[in-house]
């Protein structure tokens, strides 16, 4: 029997664009872009040859258009992983539900999913300016824990070994963290020499989870030295930023492929940060476009 989901589950506007994206399934492309600032959006979309349709909702602004060819929409996300749910949820269900009938649809179209983000560089090899590859993501949000499939689709092991390295207990990472994996096939195509392919945290705020010490102390005063430290099978952290995990669980759940690649603008190692970094990204946002 066909799954059946009903208005209080997915939410259709009057128009018949999805709930908070305002997008609707004839509007999407197989090949998506996400970004977290709004402002990104016409950044990317300014590589267009041309634009067919464009909305935009709160901080959900959308594009569709051709690159060299290609049908591509981006999509800004905000920040977090909480909107990561709403973005993934709405785009699978534009994609794989049918609007009339509410139904799953009997064929299910496979997106391919690609973040172009920003991030906090933890290693030498990772200074402002560097494109990092989340080959594995450690979300320190716990997105996926509410999903069935979880331990399946994570790296339970490795969970384990950051887990005893951090010597954390108590509430502070529970029921998180989960370690996943990007799509394979898309970290090749995507992630060249020109990129580094490493561990990324996903975090659940850009002060505290990412151990930046403002007024408050930090709950763990030694975590950051930890996480720099931290190595297992080879693999070492490489960045913090806030939406991967989500993005490459719910991705590997759905059966699309997601990745996330982002631009270092801020080493904490060795304390530097790029507010001039706007300019600088468009060099990393051709290169996914060329590469998608
Ligand atoms: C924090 O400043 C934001 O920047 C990073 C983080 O993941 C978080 O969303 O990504 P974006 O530049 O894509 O928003
Ligand atoms: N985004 C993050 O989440 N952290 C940083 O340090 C920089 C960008």
């Amino acid at each position: 029997m066909k799954k059946y989901f009903p208005s209080s589950e997915l939410i259709i506007n009057e128009d018949g664009s999805v709930f908070h994206l305002h997008v609707k399934p004839e509007q999407l492309a197989d090949k998506v872009i996400l970004v977290g600032d709004p402002g990104r959006v016409a950044l990317v979309a300014s590589h267009f040859e041309n634009k067919e349709f464009e909305v935009e909702s709160r901080e959900f602004k959308t594009v569709t258009g051709t690159y060299k060819g290609k049908r591509i929409t981006v999509v800004s996300t905000g920040i977090g992983c909480d909107n990561i749910d709403i973005v993934m949820n709405e785009l699978d269900a534009l994609a794989n539900i049918d609007f009339q009938t509410r139904e799953e649809k009997e064929h299910l179209r496979s997106l391919e999913l690609v973040r172009i983000g920003t991030c906090g560089g933890l290693q030498p090899n990772t200074p402002v300016g560097t494109f990092v590859c989340s080959q594995k993501s450690i979300g320190f949000d716990g997105l996926l824990n509410f999903y069935a499939g979880r331990n399946a689709v994570c790296d339970l092991a490795f969970e384990r070994a950051f887990l005893n390295h951090m010597g954390w207990s108590g509430n502070m990472c529970a029921p998180a963290p989960y370690v996943i994996d990007a799509n394979a096939e898309l970290i090749d195509r995507i992630a060249k020499e020109d990129m580094v392919r490493g561990v990324t945290i996903a975090a659940g705020g850009f002060f505290g989870p990412q151990g930046r010490e403002l007024r408050v102390p930090l709950a763990d005063p030694n975590q950051n030295d930890k996480i720099e430290k931290f190595e297992y099978n080879g693999f070492k952290i490489t960045n913090f930023e806030m939406e991967s995990s989500a993005l490459a669980g719910l991705g590997r759940l759905m059966g699309h492929k997601a990745m996330t690649v982002c631009m270092v603008i801020a080493n904490r190692l060795i304390k530097e940060a790029n507010t001039g970094y706007k300019n600088t990204i468009d060099t990393l946002i051709k290169t996914v476009l060329d590469r998608i």
